[in-house]
């Protein structure tokens, strides 16, 4: 046991951005081409931002929590709770560059007023800001795990309320099979929005079947707090039995439409980073092995679960599917 571990730990022991990271296929000659018309630019976009990065303003939301734990989600045996300092420094938020560190300069982005459209296939497209929003919603708290596709987790408490509560606020037509999420787009304050060879703005989708499963929770809180910027403040999707990419971040957007919409990712590279991104550790990325995960906090590399543990909440989604590319 304690040898195999040894061997696990070893080949593993790279630094994240060796071993996997979401964004080095990028080829080298659209990185040439991308720095060399807008590499200046992106520097002087980040330094501008450092006077106003600290700033802390009172978020409006803050009186709603810490709100009551739904204690139905468990984090499961031999896993903690990833303490707050640990999440709040190590982000992936594209928007604010492309490395972990991104939280000083997330804190750039307004997050009030901030409305959400809600269109597409419903009965009526309505426009709704999120301290109306907060108001309509059963908020709750959620202990869940959290898994990135490259192949480091955490856990995290978040709080919000269950999407199928938002589905039924938009009312979608007989014709919706599919939600399309859409992050805010400004690169006066998210400065990797000026780096063009990614298709801003930051897109996910998922079936509207799994929209209205009881695990698709949208973030609005976390640690019993408003969200940080950081961490997709004001509202951000949990999809805990997919790999962290298909959590969308800062949503203004959700689209209820009739075909299958290209998420960011996959219209990056779809080989790669594909629509149903169900945890699987039998299946590896093109790049790395997705067998095992290193904890965030502890730095130990553990097994990875199929649908990270959630399988019998979500299995039942994919019965019917299994000619689908539905592990990448
Ligand atoms: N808008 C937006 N949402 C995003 C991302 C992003 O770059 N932009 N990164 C995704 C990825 S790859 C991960 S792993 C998670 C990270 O969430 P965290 O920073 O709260 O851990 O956010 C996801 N949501
Ligand atoms: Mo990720």
């Amino acid at each position: 046991m304690s040898s195999k571990r040894n061997f696990i730990k070893k080949i593993w022991d790279l630094p994240d951005h060796k071993a996997a990271s979401e964004s080095v296929f990028l080829n080298r000659r659209e990185m040439v081409k991308g720095l060399g018309l807008g590499g200046l630019a992106l520097t002087a976009g980040n330094l501008s931002l450092s006077g106003n990065a600290m700033a802390s303003e009172e978020d409006p939301s803050a009186a709603l929590y810490p709100v009551r734990r739904n204690k139905k989600y468990t984090l499961g045996e031999g896993r903690t709770l990833t303490p707050e300092r640990i999440n709040t420094k190590y982000n992936n938020f594209y928007e604010f560059g492309s490395h972990k560190q991104i939280y000083a300069a997330a804190q750039a982005l307004k997050i009030r007023p901030w409305e959400i459209l809600i269109d597409g296939e419903v009965e009526k497209p309505i426009t709704i800001g999120i301290d109306d929003l907060l108001k309509k919603m059963p908020l709750e708290e959620r202990l869940y795990r959290f898994r990135c596709v490259e192949a480091w987790s955490m856990t995290v408490p978040w709080s919000g309320f269950e999407m199928s509560n938002l589905v039924k606020l938009a009312k979608p037509t007989s014709n919706a099979k599919y939600v399309r999420f859409e992050t805010f787009q400004d690169e006066s304050v998210a400065p990797g929005q000026k780096q063009f060879w990614y298709p801003w703005p930051y897109v996910e989708a998922i079936t509207l079947e799994e929209a209205m499963n009881e695990m698709t929770f949208m973030v609005t809180g976390a640690y019993g707090k408003p969200v940080p910027k950081q961490m997709g403040a004001p509202l951000r999707l949990a999809l805990p039995w997919k790999y962290g990419f298909k959590s969308i971040k800062s949503i203004t957007k959700i689209s209820f439409t009739n075909e299958r919409p290209v998420s960011f990712w996959e219209e990056l590279a779809a080989k790669e980073y594909g629509f149903w991104a169900n945890v699987n550790p039998e299946v590896p990325h093109p790049r790395w092995s997705q067998a095992t995960e290193r904890d965030l906090e502890t730095g130990e590399r553990i097994p990875s679960v199929i649908y990270n543990g959630y399988g019998e909440q979500v299995a039942s989604l994919y019965a019917d599917l299994q000619s689908e590319a539905l592990f990448k």
